[in-house]
């Protein structure tokens, strides 16, 4: 295993300045004393009282929360176990996730109260019932049994964003199978590493998706990537959009024929607390992505809990988060903790601007829809395609909103306040990560005076904190590193299959913290500001991209020698992403290579990874001892002047040409 580089000086450097961009926002906005009168949580002061006893007395609040909050088939003993980073939680106790999401609403007012509303993109509507649900979640329990699978087998999910992917994953839940979902603009090179890594013994797709009026071709990709992947014995293949084709003989098989018969009742046993639920693949700053492992108890009480109280969560919400399902945001807060909520939850196959830039805001006044959750690179793209799309629709049953994914610009949360909330729904900017497994740091919206683009405080359980380089707090205002200190229920609980690595990457800077790999800092009133990742992870729309996975790819390219990859300040997309390639002698520089570049990352990766620029380069800007300083590169791919010590720059010259290309 390679290990984790230091975080960058650059790092730093960045943090300050965005600091001061973000640092001149000064307004407030209170809750209405309207929404705090039917919040779940009414005020601050209340906040404080609960959140303080969460870090001083987290065994008396996880207790209580815990048999609050989750139905147990078998009590726990011990509440937690070990210290950070090998805490166990809820020793002792038995309950099964599947059952906490469908099952003890049965019997109840909710039973017939809609689990999914489903949109797809050519305009199909489909509403599924908890009853419903539970009898279609008992069919596939069957089908996956019936095909040999046990509990801590891993099943890959390759799916479009339709009911039948929450199916699945619940269950493989059911069963005690570890889901790894894999979203579906992954190359098959992307889903294949994923399904070796993990060893999965079960492929779930379909025939396609519908994305843009097109058709996303899932089982081509599927069907390439199992070239190489001896674990994989089966391949489950939904009908969606009835694209032809092909079904390999003994090995493929169409879930409306497995499904044909299989019973629709299904006795779930139940598991440890820390039986493994699930795993998603996200990107680090060196080698390939990790397996980001989450185990159960903990980590669906803290999904429920969060969406308790960001959420605000009443019986009569219908709660639309953007989020596909192959990111935290779909594991978190489309499925486990809103359904364990028995909340009504809304999902969106297709594209925000499919037929038009106003699908979102037709299908909230469609369905009524009363909470919006989405990520800041949507609404500055809403933002561009202009306000007239928004006008035509009435918005009013909407009375909260959420931003996810990374920091959302002050111009986009006025635009988003005003324009989408007509100034009166609050707006959740929650910051929260794969690993944390549920939202850290947000507002509670009865509760937290919110500042534009700022998280504000943290979670109950959280004890975050803003460090410098040595892990001493920093002063108020000054930027540093953002660690938690105490471990939480829904936190990570190790990479899979390589623990050395989970212990690196999280808990090597400081020892004992949790290193978040994000900068921040906090104001005079405690509020966190993040500023981004300031390891070697970029984040293009929300998504998380490593420096290191694409510069393999490119070095992968037969006219590349060398490559390196930063990240751009974009409007847009929060950074584009900018790679410098050297060529192998022989090779020319010229604009169908870099349309090739581009090409080959979209095939190694997903296109989601293709840069938006590639620029050649005679040499790249290294240190004596041979390492690439990307953050030259930055302030290069930025147009800005060049700062910070240059002094173990092995030859300055490089620069100079640098800055002329272009
Ligand atoms: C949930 C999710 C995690 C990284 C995280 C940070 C950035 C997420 C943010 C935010 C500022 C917010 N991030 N939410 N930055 N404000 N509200 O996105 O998980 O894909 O693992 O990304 O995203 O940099 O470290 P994940």
């Amino acid at each position: 295993m390679r290990s984790a580089p230091k975080p960058k000086k650059s790092a730093t450097h960045v943090t300050d300045q965005t600091i001061t961009s973000v640092s001149r926002e000064s307004r407030v906005f209170r809750p209405s004393a309207e929404f705090q009168r039917q919040a779940n949580l009414g005020s601050l002061a209340a906040y404080k009282k609960l959140y303080a006893e969460s870090v001083n007395s987290p065994e008396k609040f996880w207790k209580r929360q815990a048999e609050e909050q989750l139905v147990w088939r078998k009590p726990f003993k011990t509440v937690m176990k070990g210290a950070m980073p090998d805490t166990k939680w809820f020793v002792g106790g038995k309950l099964n996730v599947a059952e906490n999401c469908i099952d003890r609403h049965l019997g109840t007012a909710r039973e017939n109260k809609a689990a999914i509303i489903f949109e797809g993109e050519p305009g199909d509507v489909r509403t599924m019932t908890y009853k419903q649900l539970h009898l279609h979640v008992c069919r596939l329990a069957h089908v996956f049994e019936n095909m040999g699978l046990v509990a801590g087998d891993r099943v890959a999910i390759y799916l479009p964003m339709v009911p039948e992917a929450m199916i699945t994953m619940l269950a493989c839940a059911r069963i005690g199978a570890i889901h790894t979902v894999v979203f579906g603009g992954f190359s098959p090179e992307a889903l294949k590493d994923r399904i070796n890594d993990c060893k999965a013994k079960l492929v779930v797709t379909a025939d396609g998706g519908w994305r843009r009026g097109k058709i996303i071709e899932l089982k081509p990709n599927v069907d390439k990537a199992l070239e190489g992947t001896p674990s994989v014995q089966t391949v489950l293949v939904l009908k969606r959009t009835a694209n032809p084709i092909n079904m390999k003989e003994g090995r493929d098989v169409w879930w409306h024929d497995a499904w044909e018969g299989a019973p629709n009742q299904h006795k779930a046993k139940a598991f440890d607390s820390e039986n493994p639920l699930f795993i998603l693949y996200t990107s680090g700053s060196t080698g390939k992505p990790k397996g980001v492992l989450h185990t159960s108890a903990g980590y669906l009480l803290g999904a429920k809990l969060s969406s308790h109280y960001v959420f605000d969560l009443k019986e009569t919400d219908r709660y639309f988060c953007s989020a596909d399902i192959g990111w935290i945001t779909g594991h978190s807060y489309v499925v486990y903790g809103l359904l364990s909520n028995g909340a009504t939850v809304f999902i969106y196959e297709g594209a925000p601007n499919q037929p038009e830039p106003d699908r979102f805001w037709r299908m909230i006044d469609r369905h009524s829809l009363t909470i919006l959750y989405t990520a800041p690179t949507a609404i500055r793209a809403f933002m561009r395609w202009g306000d007239n799309y928004v006008l035509r629709h009435r918005l009013d049953s909407l009375r909260l909103l959420g931003s996810v994914g990374e920091p959302i610009n002050p111009e986009a949360w006025m635009w988003y306040h005003t324009m989408i909330g007509k100034k009166r729904c609050p707006i959740v900017d929650t910051w929260w990560q794969t690993e944390t497994g549920a939202i850290t740091i947000t507002p509670l919206p009865g509760a937290t005076p919110l500042k534009p683009g700022s998280a504000t405080l943290p979670f109950f359980g959280i004890a975050a904190k803003i460090v410098d380089d040595k892990g001493k707090e920093a002063p108020r205002n000054s930027g540093g590193k953002l660690v938690i200190t105490k471990p939480w229920p829904s936190m990570l609980r190790t990479l899979w299959g390589d623990d050395a690595r989970f212990k690196q990457a999280y808990f090597s800077e400081f020892p004992g913290t949790y290193f978040t790999g994000d900068g921040a800092r906090q104001d005079k009133d405690g509020y966190f500001w993040i500023v981004g990742r300031i390891d070697d992870v970029l984040n293009v729309s929300g998504h998380r991209i490593g420096t290191a996975e694409i510069e393999s790819a490119l070095v992968s390219h037969p006219s590349v020698a060398e490559a390196a990859a930063v990240g751009k300040p974009d409007d847009l997309k929060g950074q584009a992403l900018v790679v410098f390639v050297t060529l192998k002698s022989g090779h020319e520089a010229s604009e169908a290579l870099k349309e090739s570049l581009r090409a080959h990352v979209g095939k190694e990766i997903g296109s989601l990874a293709k840069p938006d620029q590639v620029r050649f380069a005679a040499s790249l800007p290294k240190t004596r001892s041979g390492k690439i300083m990307r953050r030259i590169l930055k302030d290069i791919a930025a147009g800005t002047q060049v700062k910070g010590d240059t002094s173990t720059l092995e030859d300055f010259s490089v620069v100079a040409s640098l800055q002329q290309e272009e």
